[in-house]
């Protein structure tokens, strides 16, 4: 039974995401996902839209998942590899390097999966906020034209 072991936010869960979770996962029978706290986000200076009992649901309910756990400091890494028997931990190579630590302390593989292009949470946010932004013009160009309808009368 090979375990891999990864750590996230995983907020406003998309394609990136799933994508890496099922990466992950194929390195391995079981897939462990360490799914970052509100309070540890914050440390992360992370202000997620989803709780973490909402994003670990929502993690947990991937598919390519077999365990969630609460990630709650930088340092728990060694203990749950220990602790979980991991064989490998990954995570996206937006981190490349920062993790190579672990291979040396727990004797664990490390390694770092692509990241996908062209979406994040950030991006999801920005989209939303868009769409907001084109509805409020469009409703205050509503009610302009009705307010010079108005003057006319
Ligand atoms: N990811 C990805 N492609 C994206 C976006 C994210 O592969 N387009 C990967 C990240 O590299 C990470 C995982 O998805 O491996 C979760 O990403 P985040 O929710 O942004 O988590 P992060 O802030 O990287 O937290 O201790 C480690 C940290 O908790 C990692």
């Amino acid at each position: 039974m090979k375990t891999v072991l990864t750590y996230g936010t995983f907020d406003l869960f998309h394609a990136g995401h799933i994508r890496l979770l099922k990466r992950a996962r194929s390195l391995g029978d079981r897939l462990i996902v360490g799914c970052s706290t509100d309070e540890f986000n914050a440390l992360k200076g992370k202000q997620s839209v989803f709780s973490y009992e909402d994003r670990a649901l929502i993690v947990g309910a991937c598919k390519f998942v077999d365990l969630v756990i609460p990630e709650s400091s930088w340092q728990q890494k060694s203990d749950d590899i220990r602790k979980y028997d991991v064989d490998i931990f990954t995570i996206g190579d937006d981190w490349i390097g920062k993790f190579d630590h672990l291979s040396e302390e727990t004797g664990c593989a490390v390694t770092y999966l692509t990241r996908t292009p062209d979406i994040s949470t950030t991006d999801v946010k920005s989209a939303i906020q868009q769409l907001c932004d084109e509805k409020k013009r469009s409703i205050l160009g509503a009610v302009d034209h009705l307010r010079q309808c108005v003057d006319r009368l």
